[in-house]
């Protein structure tokens, strides 16, 4: 879109934006596609844009049930960080920030990424010795991480209670590179740029079968709008994988829960980082309008609905006001869920399967949108070349089978 002046722009305001052009083509669904991503989150339309710019594969269809950025792209708390323990995962989530920190210049979209640093608190004895843990692991491998003593984290957030509180503050972990970015500007600038590439967007688009060949590769999806035929399936359909792979008899270990947040009023700049507890299972921020934007832990059943129970909520808020005193008075104006899918080691599964042509990217839990960038690189090179990126090869399915876990529970901050 060419820029506007002033006048113009409020010209085009006043005349009901009539002469905007669409950010993408509302694209008709054809009858074969050199490959089908199922899923139109950020790892889905990032999956389409790297297969396109940098796999030159352009006959790519995105095949989404509801509308772009509408699952957990659009509903998460936006929390970008890369401090995870073990080796295998911070080559992958700091691949993902070392994208982050350009990726407005090169979708050309402003995607508001922020590093205004991630704090995360130690509450215990065993918190702070976990965290200085995880402090000399990513230091030993060139991640930012530094420990915090209660004053020097009140001074990096002057909100912060460190005084006699049921919680006590022992220290932080704090990774100055993260942040947050806008998260539904992720899922359009992936599409918009996808777009431009050829990629076909398809929006109400429910992929409900997998058909396979008779030696079993992958020969097309059966949709709401028609068969596609396709050698190439990658399914980033986060909550509901396990509902799209069983499409093609694949049994995943996943399980789905749903993850909750929630909104303030508006008020004025007062929230200078991102501050996470997970001994408290809380976290907060506070978003460029103004909102704090506050997220609890899991519910503890499974479900498919997207909402959890109000008591983990009410839990995640009275944590907030004992920490930050000054917010009792706010008033909440809105919470939502989104469905997550969890894996017995809190890793991701980026790989392909035993089908033929069937790839997935799944398995981010609570925490993929941080990784949305990195993931969608290495899951489109996977899906190319038929064989894993050098960053995605760790994350396989059969390391729940051979023992190869990569255990990220303490590092996935959001208890579940
Ligand atoms: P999604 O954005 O969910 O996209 C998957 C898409 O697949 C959906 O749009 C869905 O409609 C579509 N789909 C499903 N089935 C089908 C089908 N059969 N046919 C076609 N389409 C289908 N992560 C962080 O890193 N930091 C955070 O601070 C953070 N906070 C969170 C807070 C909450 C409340 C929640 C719910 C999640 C949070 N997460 C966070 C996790 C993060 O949001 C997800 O891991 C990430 O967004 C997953 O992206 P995705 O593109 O894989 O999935
Ligand atoms: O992974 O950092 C994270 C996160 C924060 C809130 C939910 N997930």
């Amino acid at each position: 879109m060419q820029p506007f002046s002033g006048l113009s722009l409020l010209r085009r305001g006043l005349s009901g934006q009539r002469g905007w052009t669409q950010q993408w083509r509302r694209a008709e669904p054809k009858g074969a596609y050199d490959a089908v991503i199922v899923g139109g989150g950020g790892h889905g339309l990032g999956t389409a844009y790297y297969l396109a710019k940098e796999h030159h594969l352009t006959r790519v269809a995105v095949l989404e049930k509801g509308w772009i950025g509408g699952g957990n792209t659009g509903r998460n708390t936006t929390i970008i960080r890369s401090n995870y323990l073990f080796g295998e995962s911070a080559a992958l989530y700091d691949h993902a920030l070392k994208l982050w920190e350009n990726l407005s210049q090169v979708l050309n979209y402003n995607v508001m990424f922020s590093q205004r640093g991630v704090m995360m608190l130690a509450h215990t004895v065993h918190d702070t010795q976990v965290s200085k843990r995880h402090v000399h692991a990513n230091r030993a491998s060139g991640v930012d991480n530094e420990w915090l003593t209660p004053a020097d984290a009140k001074a990096f957030c002057p909100p912060l209670n460190i005084g006699d509180i049921r919680y006590p503050v022992l220290g932080a972990a704090l990774q100055r590179r993260g942040g947050t970015a806008r998260h539904d500007a992720v899922a359009w600038g992936y599409a918009r740029a996808a777009d431009a590439l050829g990629v076909d967007i398809i929006e109400n688009c429910e992929v409900t079968g997998i058909r396979r060949d008779s030696n079993g590769a992958v020969e097309s999806v059966e949709t709401t709008r028609g068969l596609i035929r396709t050698p190439k399936v990658g399914v980033a359909a986060a909550g509901h994988t396990s509902v799209v792979m069983k499409m093609a008899g694949i049994q995943l270990p996943l399980e789905s829960y749903p993850l909750q947040a929630l909104v303030s009023e508006p008020v004025k700049p007062i929230f200078p980082c991102v501050v996470m507890s997970n001994t408290i299972h809380a976290y907060i921020s506070q978003s460029d309008k103004g909102e704090l934007v506050i997220g609890a832990g899991t519910d503890a059943y499974t479900s498919y609905t997207q909402r959890g129970g109000l008591h983990i909520s009410g839990h995640a808020l009275e944590a907030v006001c004992e920490l930050f005193p000054m917010f009792r008075r706010l008033r909440m104006l809105r919470n939502w869920g989104g469905i997550v899918d969890v894996t017995p080691d809190r890793s991701p599964i980026i790989a392909k399967t035993p089908v033929p042509g069937l790839y997935v990217n799944c398995g981010w839990g609570t925490g993929g949108f941080k990784a949305t960038p990195g993931s969608a690189h290495v899951f489109a090179f996977t899906i190319a070349r038929d064989e894993p990126h050098p960053i995605n090869a760790p994350f396989t399915i059969e390391r729940f089978r051979d023992g190869h876990l990569i255990d990220e529970a303490a590092a996935a901050a959001v208890a579940h």
